[in-house]
């Protein structure tokens, strides 16, 4: 089901859960901004979230609320997945989902990173 983006943050998420290692998860990078784990229902050979540590829904509420360091560790941390993940050459695509209109399904900002094949035009 699709969130509602403005509502408040909701710790019981799944997300925040994983964070809090109350929900296994196969990660491929951590550090003190980021998590990085494969997805669950991978929609291409290589199909990671990557989620910042702090409490925050979407892009937009992370861009007003969260610190210069914050943001720059999340982003930092994305590139160096793709890196690690052998995507630069080949390429890849970056998605975020936020708020209803996107069915974002999971109230935690996570960047879906998908590299592995070539993926095609963009659809929306
Ligand atoms: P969305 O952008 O919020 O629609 O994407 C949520 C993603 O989280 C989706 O690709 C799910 O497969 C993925 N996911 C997961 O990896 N592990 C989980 O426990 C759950 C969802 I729930």
């Amino acid at each position: 089901m699709a969130v509602d983006a403005t509502q408040p943050y909701d710790d019981q998420n799944i997300f925040a859960k994983i964070l809090r290692g109350e929900i296994p998860n196969r990660t491929v990078f951590e550090d003190e901004w980021a998590l990085a784990f494969h997805d669950i229902n991978p929609q291409a050979p290589i199909h990671i979230l990557v989620i910042p540590k702090g409490a925050y829904v979407s892009w937009d509420d992370f861009s007003a609320k969260g610190s210069e360091a914050e943001i720059a560790g999340f982003i930092r941390a994305v590139g160096h997945v793709a890196r690690e993940q052998g995507l630069v050459a080949p390429g890849y695509r970056l998605l975020a989902n936020a708020g209803i209109n996107s069915h974002q399904e999971v109230p935690h900002l996570h960047v879906h990173l998908f590299g592995g094949k070539a993926l095609g035009p963009m659809l929306m």
